[in-house]
């Protein structure tokens, strides 16, 4: 196929409530919603995952508007795409700006599954259809706080309890989780709040029975991460580190962690969420999908690839309604007893709301290929 048109749009959606982490807090999302089109006509779908700010990585919703305006489309023009996996591969020689060439690849993905006529699950070789999914808890004003919300979330089926951890909210913050929620899959996310001299506060979290321990130190480490893996008996999992495949495969060398989380956009787009996948299916080292507080289309692209077979603890794409009052997809991402239902569709496999996208874009550009 030849892409013949792509439309960027900057939406900006408001959040029921702030999220904070250890980097920060969110709380009215933007982002850039990408709309590729074919010769047909047909519309494919993509949403970047940069933030405003640079503070879970390096990017940001201006720089990835700006490598894709002025890199990556034109790197598309006259190129024959056979299969999605040619984007990344015409993608390479533009250096990381991962979260920007997904946003692009992911959309690819989407008019290509629609082409073939398959839901995009099976075109990336998903075999569930359903998927577990926990919930992630950003860092509360008070423990009290933190306690009822994860009440409600466990009586809702969330499958497993995530919540944000930094110096000074971790070690008696998870005492208080495991006394009131003896028995739930529990996990704690430092999003690179920590340092090797750390060890002996990661080490006390090693009581509370964890499922594991996301991102505990520097977003671009993997060497002191090997260092403490071996002193906790928690797993250590990887987010914010892990740009590629081959960091993935240094990491395992390494022993710098037990566990991958996987985000299509930190990767640079599905193809390489697949390659780290299989990698790690081969090595027993268990993977899910991470979140990053994404509207209707990024969680119908997490629900595909979670589809995957070594995709076997639950990841964090909550329903829509969690974070927002109406979402640009119908029918919404809904969650019952903590199991999401794959849509069986063609592509993503829900409908663009384009009412709903036009509502909440502040500005929108057309680009012809
Ligand atoms: O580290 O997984 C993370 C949100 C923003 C930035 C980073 C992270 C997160 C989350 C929330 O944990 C995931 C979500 O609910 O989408
Ligand atoms: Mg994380």
């Amino acid at each position: 196929m030849k892409l013949k048109e792509i439309i960027l749009r900057h939406l900006q959606m408001k959040m029921k409530f702030p999220f904070t982490t250890s980097f920060g807090t969110i709380q009215d999302k933007e982002f850039i919603l990408v709309e590729v089109k074919d010769e047909e006509g047909r519309s494919g779908w993509g949403e970047s995952v940069a933030f405003t700010s640079p503070t879970y990585n390096e990017e940001t919703l201006k720089t990835n508007w700006h490598m894709i305006e002025d890199f990556l489309i034109p790197l598309l023009k006259g190129k024959e795409i056979t299969h999605p996996d040619d984007v990344s591969a015409i993608f390479e020689p533009i250096r990381k700006n991962n979260m920007a060439k997904s946003a692009i690849e992911g959309a690819v993905w989407d008019l290509y599954a629609k082409r073939e006529g398959v839901p995009l699950y099976q075109a990336l070789g998903g075999e569930n259809t359903t998927i577990d999914v926990g919930i992630s808890i950003g860092i509360q004003d008070t423990v009290e706080d933190l306690l009822a919300i994860i009440k409600k979330h466990v009586e809702e089926g969330y499958k497993r309890i995530k919540v944000k951890i930094k110096p000074g909210w971790d070690v008696e913050v998870m005492r208080e989780i495991r006394r009131s929620f003896p028995d739930i899959q529990l996990m704690a996310d430092a999003n690179s709040a920590y340092r090797l001299e750390d060890l002996p506060q990661l080490k006390k979290l090693d009581e509370f029975n964890l499922t594991m321990i996301e991102q505990p130190l520097a977003s671009d480490d993997i060497v002191d991460h090997a260092v403490i893996q071996k002193e906790l008996k928690t797993p250590v999992c990887l987010d914010e580190s892990i740009h590629s495949y081959e960091d993935a495969r240094k990491a395992l060398q390494l022993g710098s962690c037990k566990i991958i989380n996987i985000k299509i956009g930190r990767v640079g787009g599905l193809t390489e969420s697949k390659r780290i996948h299989d990698l790690c299916k081969e090595h027993n080292i268990p993977v899910w999908c991470g979140g990053m507080i994404e509207a209707g289309v990024g969680r119908a692209h997490n629900v595909a690839l979670t589809t995957l077979s070594n995709f076997t603890l639950p990841g964090d794409t909550a329903a829509s309604s969690r974070y927002w009052e109406q979402d640009i997809i119908t029918p919404e991402v809904t969650v019952q007893d903590g199991v999401i239902q794959v849509p069986d569709k063609p592509g993503i496999g829900y409908d663009i709301d384009l009412e709903a996208v036009k509502k909440f874009t502040l500005k929108e550009k057309v680009y012809s290929l």
